[in-house]
Parts: C-alpha cells; structure tokens; sequence
C-alpha cells in the first residue's frame, strides 16, 4: 500500500509551549535517518508521496488518493483532516479531552463530536480533565474508552495521535506536556487493538521542539510514525499474526 505525507504546519491557539508549526519540516528531515525495516515490514517498499505543507484551504482541495498521514501543527488540525476524509469514527490519543469550548486546539473533540463523527478518546493516557470538561464528557457525546473495546469499532475510522499520549519521559517535546503518560510500546500495542476498523487515515500532532537534545525527540515521533505506518500495511495485508 502507498501513503502520502501531508504536512499542517498550523500553530495559533497553542497556551503553553509554541512552535509546532516547525515540526512537519523537522520530522521529514529525520526520516531519512530511521530504519526503515520496521517490525517485519520493510517501508521501502511502499511509496510515499509528499505533498508538502498545506494550508486548511488547501487540503480542502487536495486530491489525496493515497493513505494520508497528516503531521501537525496543533491539534486544531484534526478537524480539518477529519473534514477532508469524513470517516464514520473518529478515535484519539490524547492526554487532554480537548473539550473546552475555545474554538482552540483544546476543544477539536468536542467540535468534532458536534459535526456528528462518532468521537472516542481511548481512557488509557487521558489524564488531564478539566472539571467543565468532565462535565462535557458526562453528556455521553464523546466516548471515553477502554482499550478492550477498540476491536468493536467497525468502518471508516480516522486515528489522531496527540503526542502528548506518551509519557513525557519518552517524549517532552509536545505543547502541553503531562506526567504519567504511556510507553512507546503501549501506544502501539493499544492501537493494535484497533483491529474491526477501516483505518482511512492518521494524524500526528502537537510535536514542539526544545532547546535542547530536540534531535532525539524527533527520532522517537518519526520511529513512532514508522512503527505505525508499518502496523498499518500489516492489518492491510493481513500479516498480523
Ligand atoms: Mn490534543
């Protein structure tokens, strides 16, 4: 199977750590560096085409005819992936809800529920609530999830990566990081359970760089999205074990 890369280098309602919109550009520029025989797959056999970085108003009018694999820019971006694709479900990784009534990255999950996507946050690594929030979620419109219930989760269905899912020992460089977060090899197990679903798309977001050793944090989101683009051909193909 073939994946295009499209870049949303949007960063404008991030509070805390600014500086996404420089990470489609940093994440491309270690692919090259990473092995590229992951987990049994080997990625060079699967084209990847590169649109470059687009604005919301062009991926509206995009023609995106290979799996898309969005990289952020903030979490905002989402709902424009999502806009773009329309899967039926919609499921995140994320530490935060993102149920705030902002019009920011803090509320996509919300404004996605409210376009009408089924809308899941996995309940493993969200750990950050506020209490109106709580209040929001208690409303049953977004799905908090247990991971054991990923396998019923059937059609279309777009995955959103919030990196701030991970442990902030794995992985600081986000806008908003959070202690208590998940291991590398938890995310990837977790999302494996995903295993019912038409995945039609993923993104990747929030990535920030820091000051210093930024450089290894980018070869751990870039790993992550390779080990996840090769989980990907494996459920397509059927090479799960
Ligand atoms: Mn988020």
């Amino acid at each position: 199977m073939d994946f295009t890369l499209i870049g949303l280098p949007y960063d404008e309602t991030q509070t805390f750590r600014k500086g996404a919109s420089k990470a489609p550009d940093m994440i491309r520029s270690i692919f090259p560096k990473l092995e590229t025989f992951v987990n049994g797959v080997d990625l060079t056999e699967h084209f990847i085409e590169d649109l470059g970085n687009l604005t919301k108003e062009q991926l509206s009018t995009a023609n995106i005819t290979k799996f898309p694999i969005f990289i952020g820019g903030e979490h905002t971006v989402t709902e424009w992936a999502v806009d773009k694709l329309k899967p039926k479900n919609v499921v995140i990784f994320d530490a935060h809800p993102d149920c705030e009534d902002s019009g920011k990255h803090d509320g996509v999950t919300k404004r996605l529920a409210g376009k009408g996507y089924n809308t899941y946050i996995i309940a493993y690594g969200l750990r950050t609530i506020s209490k109106k929030e709580q209040e929001y979620l208690n409303s049953g419109k977004v799905k908090v999830i247990d991971a054991s219930e990923l396998a019923t989760l059937k059609g279309d269905t777009f995955v959103s990566f919030d990196l701030d899912i991970l442990d902030p020992a794995v992985l600081p460089a986000v806008g908003n990081p959070e202690p208590s977060g998940l291991s590398f090899g938890e995310l990837i197990a977790i999302f494996n359970m995903l295993e019912n679903a038409n995945i039609v798309g993923v993104d990747f977001v929030e990535y920030t760089p820091t000051e210093k050793d930024n450089d290894i944090y980018l070869s751990i989101a870039g790993k992550l999205i390779y080990s996840i683009m090769s989980e990907i051909i494996r459920k397509k193909e059927n090479k799960i074990a």
